[in-house]
Order: C-alpha cells, then sequence, then structure tokens
C-alpha cells in the first residue's frame, strides 16, 4: 500500500523525511492581507506587519478540496489535524476522506485529531513514520498511533492571549492577566483539546521552570521533546538546558513556530510536545 501522511500547517513542519508527506496550509486572514501558511511565506514580513497592524485579523483552515489535493495518489492516508475544538480542520479532513473513499474504492483515509497542535503533533507524525517504515498493515497502524497519542502532551507558556481571546478561541476572561505587568501563562492542551490555563506567573524564569515541573506531574521520564517558539529562542534554549539537566539522554529539539502557531501563541511563546 502506498502510504501519505498529511498534516496541517499547525504542525510548523513543511516537510518529512523518508515518507510520503504534504502540510496543507492554514491562512492567516486580515482586511489589507492575507498569508499562507507555506514555506514561501515571509514570516518575519508577517509579523511585522501584524505588529503595527490595528485591524481586524483571524485565521482559515484548508477546505476539502485542499485536503483532497494534499491525498494526492495515496493508498493510505493518515490525515493529522490540530484539535478540532478550536478549528474546522479536522471536519473538513474528515469530508475529504469521505469523498476520497467514495471516489476510489479499496483506498482509505484515518483521520486523527490531534486535539492538540504544535509540537504534539509532530511526535504523532514521526511515529506514524516509524510504523509505516516498519511495514504494519493500515489497521495495525491506526490502533498503534491511536495507543501512542494516549501518551503524548502539549503544554506552553505564551505572555499574550490577545489574538486566542479576540478569535473566540480562549474566554476573555482567562486572556485578561496574561500580559499584564510581566504576567505570562503557563497552560496545556486539555483532554477535550482546549487551551487550559495551568498557572498564571510572574517572569519568564519561573515559567520554565513550571513547564518542566508539569511535564513531570503529567508523568514525562525523559521521553522525547519536541520544543519550537516564536521568537524566543533564548527561553527555548533555557528550557533545554534544564530539560538535559535532569535527562541528560533525552531526545529533544527546537525548532521555530511557523505563521499559524505563530499567530496565536504570539511574541515569546513556547510551546512543548512531549511522551509521557
Ligand atoms: O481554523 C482555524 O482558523 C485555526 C484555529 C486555531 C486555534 C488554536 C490555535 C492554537 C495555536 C497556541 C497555544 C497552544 C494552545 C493549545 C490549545 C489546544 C497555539
Amino acid at each position: 500500500m502506498k502510504y501519505k501522511i498529511v498534516m496541517d500547517s499547525s504542525s510548523n513542519l513543511f516537510t518529512m523525511e523518508d515518507v510520503n508527506f504534504s502540510s496543507v496550509p492554514l491562512k492567516i486572514v486580515t482586511d489589507q492581507k492575507e498569508f499562507v501558511d507555506d514555506q514561501a511565506l515571509d514570516l518575519e514580513g508577517m509579523l511585522a506587519f501584524l505588529s503595527s497592524y490595528k485591524g481586524r485579523s483571524g485565521t482559515s483552515c484548508p477546505n476539502i478540496s485542499e485536503w483532497l489535493d494534499a491525498f494526492g495518489d495515496a493508498e493510505g492516508i493518515f490525515a493529522l489535524t490540530i484539535t478540532g475544538t478550536l478549528s474546522g480542520c479536522h471536519n473538513a479532513a474528515v469530508q475529504a476522506k469521505e469523498a476520497y473513499e467514495k471516489k476510489h474504492p479499496g483506498r482509505r483515509v484515518c483521520c486523527l485529531d490531534s486535539l492538540s497542535t504544535g509540537p504534539e503533533m509532530v511526535l504523532i507524525a514521526e511515529k506514524l513514520r516509524e510504523l509505516i517504515c516498519s511495514g504494519k498493515d493500515f489497521d495495525q497502524i491506526e490502533t498503534e498511533i491511536r495507543t501512542y497519542m494516549k501518551r503524548t502532551h502539549l503544554i506552553f507558556t505564551l505572555k499574550s492571549l490577545n489574538n486566542m481571546a479576540r478569535n473566540g478561541r480562549v474566554s476573555p476572561l482567562i486572556a485578561k492577566a496574561c500580559g499584564l505587568l510581566g504576567i505570562q501563562i503557563v497552560g496545556q492542551a486539555s483532554a477535550e483539546g482546549t487551551l487550559e490555563p495551568l498557572h498564571k506567573c510572574r517572569g519568564e524564569a519561573k515559567a520554565l521552570k513550571l513547564l518542566l515541573t508539569e511535564m513531570k506531574k503529567m508523568n514525562f521520564q525523559g521521553g522525547k521533546v519536541r520544543i519550537v517558539h516564536c521568537h524566543n529562542e533564548q527561553a527555548a534554549q533555557t528550557f533545554l538546558e534544564l530539560l538535559k539537566t535532569e535527562f541528560p539522554d533525552c531526545d529533544a529539539s527546537l525548532g521555530n513556530t511557523t505563521a499559524l502557531c505563530s499567530f496565536y501563541a504570539e511574541e515569546g511563546g513556547v510551546m512543548i510536545g512531549f511522551e509521557a
């Protein structure tokens, strides 16, 4: 069977080696300009535009035909999406699956709602690749990936929840304190796929320590860790050092948020996907 992994751009990943792969872009939409979250985007240009732009801004998810295009001519597709609780992405992927399977009898699409986003999706995609490369069949891969997804988590620290609140992705009440007087939140993707605040803290150093404490509470024992940040290399590095002090052998990597996660995590945000 010819397999393919298709994932939306909230994963911050445009390519993946050793496997058939496509990223389906979300878009950042303003009254003046639209930004497509793909490899061709001038991300710094977008962030500079947004920092001085005072009008409305929001996002839009890929539609059914964009998912269908990304499925291409693969026979076994794993379509992995940002949480369906906060985005229409998963719903569009499910409708694309129905159309695709009807048009091509025998071909299969498995839609996976990450109930999360960003670096947690990367862990799931890496596991999918491992399962595909080990020669398992479609149903086996689906069973094993769903089991794996129970032990991956997303935790983050954000300095502003403005864009989340303005676009109805978090309640204004939760957003209110964040960003004032150096207050930043530490939060997690909840089991329902929503933003769940865990702590409000003053100062980044404290937030970074709390992230690791929370990870250990969630049974992190040195598994894989994927870290991304929006314009905050220093915090991401500091976190990585904290992590390596306690778990020197852990497989951890650093990267940047692309358009969608940069828009919602905002300047200074750090997101961490990990295996418990
Ligand atoms: O369909 C769309 O327009 C996309 C909407 C996406 C809304 C959520 C994006 C979250 C990005 C922010 C920090 C982590 C929050 C985790 C919640 C599960 C990243």
